[in-house]
């Protein structure tokens, strides 16, 4: 790479001497260093170039992580024993005051305290980490309700709008830019047939029937940090908190936790809703959440798991359709593949649909 990496890190405000980076942990959007400083007393930090092609606003997005960020330290002080450095991010300032680093190649910059000792888990082992998952995210959410000022910018507007991601789907279709649509007419239309069922959430939103929250939209697994007992540390990936309903981030960590197989498995036998995690999860969510939501939200939980998973193979193939701009992928098929393996989950979570809101029912109580 052409960009000199130490020439960025040195615009930003941090203690001790930059010593190298090495690139970092598995996520589909942002590219993530650790950088290490030399000397044994200062910390370390985590520098990411913003996929900025999808966060379009990088500075609305650095506010608006300020915000959470803040917002939940004051929480945590009020907390004793609360590990301020551990348990939220700590965003890095920089010299401009901006809070991120544009380069002469125009990527976005920007850099957190790193988190030391913690674990992150792209799967699974057991239900007590769904619990602990499911209590991560429920905690974030009611840790924000109260987040005071106006509303967080809305980085990616319709992010979880299903209706919408609908019906550009159905114009990707129509447009087929790069002719893949003769491999996928299958998926193409098992998704179609659903399409009403899974616009639901947005349009109860819209009637009023359900209110909007600050939600995290992104709770994989490997975005909540747990420490060496397995708890709960800290949630971290905070590009797409905003506005939106409860049940994307509930469902959404299903979706992703839950799987006994991976994200992306060719082999689908592996693939299905474990129902023990899903139990875990709604679990945790809800002892932490229960005394805020509705009756009317805690009714779009597991459909949440459903609706998520629906849109994660709408998202996929669409951008296997436009030829794999928007995730990064290792192979020409990738997205398929990640495809294929959201549809079989997601009939697995159907054939279950009536002892998940029977999990449900068992825990709001
Ligand atoms: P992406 O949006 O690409 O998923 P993340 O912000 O989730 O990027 O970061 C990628 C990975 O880096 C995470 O899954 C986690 O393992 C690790 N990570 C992120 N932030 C920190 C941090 N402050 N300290 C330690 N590890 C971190
Ligand atoms: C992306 O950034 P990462 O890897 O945590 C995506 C999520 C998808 C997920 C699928 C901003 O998450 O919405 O569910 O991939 N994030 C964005 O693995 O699109
Ligand atoms: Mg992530």
């Amino acid at each position: 790479m052409a960009i000199n990496i130490k020439e960025v890190v040195e615009q930003f405000k941090i203690e001790g001497t930059y010593s190298e980076a090495k690139i970092f942990g598995d996520g589909l959007i942002n590219t993530t260093y650790k950088v290490k400083t030399s000397e044994d007393d200062k910390p370390n930090y985590l520098l990411q170039i913003i996929n900025h092609h999808i966060f379009k606003n990088v500075p609305e997005l650095t506010k608006n992580i300020q915000r959470v960020t803040d917002h939940l330290r004051s929480k945590l002080s009020k907390i004793e024993g609360s590990d301020l450095e551990r348990q939220v991010l700590t965003p890095i300032d920089t010299f401009d005051g901006n809070g991120y680093v544009k380069d002469a190649e125009g990527n976005y910059w920007r850099m957190f305290l790193f988190i030391e000792g913690a674990r992150s888990y792209n799967q699974l082992s057991n239900a007590n980490q769904a619990y602990v998952g499911g209590k991560a995210f429920g905690q974030f959410q009611s840790r924000l309700a109260d987040l005071k000022g106006e509303p967080l910018y809305p980085v990616l507007p319709d992010f979880h709008n299903t209706e919408m991601r609908i019906i550009n789907f159905q114009e990707r279709v129509k447009q087929d830019p790069v002719g893949r649509l003769k491999e996928v007419k299958a998926e193409v239309d098992y998704l179609m047939e659903r399409s009403e069922e899974y616009k639901k959430v947005v349009q109860m939103g819209r009637e009023g029937l359900i209110p909007e929250r600050i939600v995290h939209q992104d709770t994989k697994f490997n975005n909540v940090l747990l420490d060496e007992n397995d708890d709960i540390l800290c949630v971290i990936d905070l590009d797409t908190v905003m506005p939106g309903y409860v049940c994307y981030d509930i469902g959404d960590a299903i979706r992703n936790g839950a799987n006994t197989g991976l994200e992306d498995d060719k082999n689908l036998d592996n693939v299905s809703m474990n129902i023990e995690l899903f139990e875990g999860f709604i679990k945790g969510f809800l002892e932490e959440t229960k005394g805020v939501l509705t009756p009317a939200e805690i009714d779009t939980l597991a459909f949440g798991a459903k609706l998520l998973t629906y849109e994660q193979a709408v998202r996929f193939l669409d951008d296997y359709i436009d030829g794999d701009n928007y995730y990064k992928t290792n192979a020409p098929d990738h997205n398929l593949v990640r495809t294929r393996a959201q549809i079989k989950l997601l009939q697995s979570m159907e054939e279950q649909f009536e002892q998940m809101e029977a999990i449900v029912k068992k825990y709001a109580n």
